[in-house]
C-alpha cells in the first residue's frame, strides 16, 4: 500500500497510525510533483493529503480511509466490536477531529501576529478550550484514549493533541493542557508508546522541515 502525504499533516498521521497498528505493509511518500500536480489530482481532485493506493483502490479523505482499513484489514481491529464501545471510540475521535483540531487549524491564517484578526483568534481559542474540556471528561488515558486498548480514538487524538500543544502557545495559550490532567497524562504516555511516540517524533521532524522551508 502507498500512503501519500507528509507526516506533519494530522489527517495523514491518523491514517498512518491505523495502517501501522494493523501491521499493513505500506510506504509513506510525497507525490513526486506535489499535491497540486495533474498526477496527484487524478488520485484526489481536491489536491489534499492523504491519499491511499491499495492495489487498484485509490482513496482520499482520511476518515474514509481509516474506515476502509478497518473494513478490509480485520486482523487487528481499531473499532471495538460492541456497539457502545465502538461508538464511544468513534465519538472521542470525532470530538478531537471536528472541534479541537478544527479550531486549531482555523487559527492558521492568523499565525502572523501582524496580520491577525484577534476577534477570530479569541473565538477559535474559546472553541478549542470547550472541545478540550469535553475530551478531558471522555478520555480514559489508561493508557489509551478509549481504555486499555489502542483504538480509532488514538488515531485521531494524538495528531490533534500534537497540533494543540504545538500551535496554541503561538496564540498566547502557554499551557493548553494545563488543568486538564487526563489529557496531559494521555499525551505523556503516548510519547512513550512505540507506535504513538514514533508518529509524534515524525510529526516533530515534519514541523521542523515546514518551519525551515518557510524561513
Ligand atoms: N478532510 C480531509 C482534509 C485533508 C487536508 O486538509 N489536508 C491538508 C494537509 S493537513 C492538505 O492537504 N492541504 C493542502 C491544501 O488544501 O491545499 C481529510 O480528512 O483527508
Amino acid at each position: 500500500m502507498e500512503i501519500y502525504g507528509a507526516m506533519l499533516s494530522p489527517f495523514m498521521a491518523r491514517v498512518v497510525l491505523a495502517a501501522r497498528f494493523k501491521g499493513i505493509k505500506h510506504k509513506v511518500l510525497m507525490p513526486k510533483d506535489g499535491i497540486k500536480s495533474p498526477a496527484f489530482l487524478k488520485m484526489n481532485p481536491l489536491g489534499k493529503m492523504p491519499v491511499v493506493k491499495d492495489g487498484s483502490t485509490v482513496l482520499f479523505e482520511s476518515a474514509v480511509i481509516v474506515e476502509y482499513l478497518e473494513a478490509k484489514y480485520k486482523r487487528k481491529r481499531i473499532v471495538p466490536s460492541a456497539a457502545k464501545a465502538g461508538a464511544q471510540a468513534r465519538l472521542i475521535g470525532a470530538i478531537f477531529d471536528e472541534y479541537a483540531q478544527a479550531a486549531i487549524l482555523a487559527l492558521f491564517p492568523h499565525i502572523d501576529p501582524a496580520k491577525r484578526d484577534q476577534a477570530v483568534v479569541d473565538a477559535k481559542l474559546a472553541e478549542l478550550s470547550k472541545a478540550l474540556d469535553i475530551v478531558e471528561k471522555m478520555i480514559s488515558a489508561k493508557p489509551y484514549a478509549a481504555g486499555a486498548k489502542f483504538t480509532i480514538a488514538d488515531c485521531y487524538a494524538v495528531p490533534a493533541l500534537f497540533f494543540v500543544v504545538t500551535f496554541a502557545p503561538r496564540f498566547g495559550v502557554a499551557d493548553p493542557l494545563g488543568g486538564r490532567k487526563k489529557l496531559a497524562k494521555y499525551l505523556a504516555k503516548a510519547r512513550k508508546d512505540k507506535l504513538l511516540g514514533g508518529v509524534l517524533t515524525e510529526m516533530e521532524i515534519g514541523l521542523k522541515q515546514w518551519e525551515s522551508a518557510k524561513s
